[in-house]
């Protein structure tokens, strides 16, 4: 049997149509090949972190089941974000869309290109809000999400 995990996934949006990019990575996440969103929370607005003056951002997260291993997980997000307008300008510049990969099961990670969980996780609260909301749904919510992102 392949190995499952249980990962969050944020998603933040700060330009153009903001809640159209974040309902768009969703159902691209969906369709993925090894990956089922589980569950979502609301997208909420969030004041701009990081210091730099840019649009508010509308952020989300999104609970995967996935046998993906997380580099792969990551390079999907990537493949998402391309695919949905981001362009890699200086770091924390305003984007379209931006998918992190918050936490990959248990699994602690340092590389330059993966860690896990997230460093953001620190001090980004709603973060931390948004997946204890999500830890507390059930697989009723899963069939409803499934919908969602199918029907987008
Ligand atoms: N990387 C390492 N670990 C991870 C991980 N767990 N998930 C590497 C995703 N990426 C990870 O990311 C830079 C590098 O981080 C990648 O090469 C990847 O291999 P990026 O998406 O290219 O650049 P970025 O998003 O500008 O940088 P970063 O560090 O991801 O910034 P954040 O934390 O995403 O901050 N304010 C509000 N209110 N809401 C936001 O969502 N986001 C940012 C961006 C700033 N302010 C914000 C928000
Ligand atoms: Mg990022």
């Amino acid at each position: 049997m392949m190995h499952e995990a249980i990962a969050f996934i944020a998603l933040g949006s700060n330009l153009g149509d903001r809640a159209a990019w974040l309902a768009s990575a969703c159902a691209a996440l969906h369709a993925s090949h090894g990956v089922r969103v589980e569950a979502v929370t609301a997208a909420e607005e969030t004041r701009p972190l990081g210091g730099m003056n840019q649009p508010a951002y509308l952020n989300q997260m999104a609970r995967v089941r996935t046998v993906l291993p997380p580099a792969d997980l990551l390079a999907l997000c990537h493949v998402i974000e391309r695919a949905n307008g981001r362009e890699r300008r200086e770091r924390w510049a305003p984007r379209t869309l931006d998918l992190d990969v918050v936490r990959y099961g248990d699994l602690l990670c340092d590389t330059p290109v993966l860690q896990l969980p997230h460093p953001g996780l620190r001090d980004r609260l709603f973060w931390a809000r948004e997946m204890a909301e999500l830890e507390h749904r059930g697989r009723s919510e899963e069939r409803r999400v499934g919908k969602e992102c199918r029907s987008r």
